[in-house]
């Protein structure tokens, strides 16, 4: 490797000149980036030769791991013969049109068209736009607001940062004013005192409640994550699904299931939808349809909203320079191949999520975890002070600091949401691999314990 592209020169660089994403930019310029130069199947490796196995599957997206040479080779290929074309004024290309059918085929039997845009951001402005577009044709504009759920993550642009529920992003630009929340069902953080089955009641029915509030002739869409994803994976209770799917029925609201975690195998089904019987009208999605090798995200639009665009007519006037772009849709007709062909969605729910649903569920046993739970191939720890009560580490997130650096201290990417652990490993890797995982796990979860032990600010 060049001497120019030291470790040291790289972190000088990069403090001098990058702004990174979610980051507070005064503290990483104290603490220096850590720089990632290569991978390979599930593990990163760093600039100081350390390895580590990477159970957040990149950004939740790399579910086929890091080495799919099929995917290179078709984004290579597809380079050479049409770097580009736009699939506006009539136009498209077979990659993109290749891969509209192959997520129809993929899709719930309802959902047989696509809107194609680069990541789930725009996936979810792109939502809001066509229900909008969608009550307008059925001449019922009045029907305008999109209730969403706190903690929910949608996304970054202006529309996903408002859909999403988290505060302190809501703090750092204005919302739009037709997107409201309702509470979250997260039984460990908000329902403890009562039986999961009972909270699981009681979050379904405050969507029943917000709509009554507003009126169901203004309430356009619900739209949430099947799995809380960024939000600390947050698994609802058996019970809340099934109310919210009897709620929207009753009241004519449409449906939209941000699937840019849950989709593509992570629940062991195509769609974390399906792991619940839900049908939702739109379905957003993307990271890991390319295998996050190329940005690309969009939405399936299901029958009710497809017919109503396609046969009223008017131009939908809304889309991206690369939409569908040729090597985003050659990435992703190369990775669906892969899901298909090698039978690992039905991999994950005969073999990897039970097996890892027995290696977490060991972790519950340790001092520090409040609850281990776990869903296909999701699972979070609940950090706390004291098990019996589920009293918290104090100041909130302290814990989760501690214990994400003793995980990557055992060679383990797992990521901190406050004081929830989570990982979201590989779809690809072994049993073996996820019983390191486990093994892993534990060993930062006893170093976290002496490192808080140790610090009288915070025992
Ligand atoms: N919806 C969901 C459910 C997501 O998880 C998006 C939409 C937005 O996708 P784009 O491609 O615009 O980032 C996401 C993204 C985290 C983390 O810290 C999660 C996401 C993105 C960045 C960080 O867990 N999810």
């Amino acid at each position: 490797m060049n001497s120019s592209h030291s470790k040291q020169h790289l972190q000088a660089l990069d403090r001098a000149h990058h702004l990174h994403p979610f980051t507070d930019f005064h503290d990483l310029g104290e603490r220096g980036t850590r720089v990632i130069s290569r991978a390979e199947h599930i593990y990163i490796h760093d600039f100081d030769g350390n390895a580590y196995l990477d159970g957040m599957s990149g950004l939740w997206c790399c579910n086929l791991g890091y080495t799919q040479p099929s995917i290179v080779e078709a984004v290579t290929k597809q380079l050479g013969e049409l770097p580009f074309y736009n699939n506006f004024f009539q136009c498209a290309h077979p990659p993109s049109i290749e891969l509209a059918r192959t997520l129809a085929e993929i899709s719930p039997e309802h959902m047989q068209h696509v809107f194609f845009t680069n990541s789930g951001s725009e996936g979810n402005d792109t939502v809001l736009r066509m229900v909008r577009r969608y009550w307008d044709l059925k001449d019922k504009p009045a029907k305008r607001m999109v209730i969403s759920r706190v903690n929910g993550y949608h996304g970054s642009t202006i529309g996903g940062a408002s859909l999403g529920g988290m505060g302190f992003m809501h703090k750092q630009f204005e919302t739009l004013p037709y997107i409201t929340h309702i509470r979250q069902p997260y039984w460990y953080g908000e329902g403890r005192e009562y039986t999961r089955e009972d909270f699981g009641l009681i979050a379904a029915r405050a969507l029943e409640e917000k709509i009554l509030e507003l009126g169901a002739d203004n309430v356009a869409a619900f739209i949430a994550e099947p799995v809380q994803g960024a939000g600390g994976v947050v698994i609802a209770p058996e019970t809340y699904w099934p109310e919210v799917k009897r709620i929207l029925a009753k009241y004519d609201i449409l449906f939209v299931s941000d699937e840019v975690i849950c989709g593509f195998g992570r629940t062991g089904h195509w769609f974390g939808c399906q792991y619940y019987g839900m049908e939702p009208d739109l379905i957003t999605f993307a990271k890991a349809v390319t295998n996050g090798f190329q940005p690309l995200g969009g939405v399936l639009v299901g029958e009710r909203v497809a017919s109503v665009l396609t046969q009223k007519g008017g131009e939908f006037g809304h889309g991206f320079t690369y939409s569908g772009h040729p090597a985003a849709c050659a990435a992703g007709l190369a990775t669906l191949a892969i899901i298909r062909g090698e039978g690992i969605i039905e991999n994950v729910a005969s073999t990897l999520a039970p097996h890892l649903a027995a290696r977490w569920a060991t972790l519950a046993d340790h001092p520090l975890v409040g609850e281990a739970r776990n869903l296909g191939l999701f699972g979070a720890l609940e950090i706390v002070k004291n098990k019996e009560t589920g009293e918290r580490f104090s100041p909130g997130g302290h814990a989760g600091v501690v214990t994400r650096q003793a995980s990557l201290n055992h060679g383990l990417v797992m990521r901190a949401t406050g004081d929830s652990m989570i990982i979201a490993p590989p779809l690809v890797c072994t049993t073996a691999e996820l019983d390191i995982l486990v093994e892993r796990a534990r060993a930062a979860l006893d170093e976290a314990l002496q490192t808080l032990r140790e610090d009288p600010a915070h025992w």
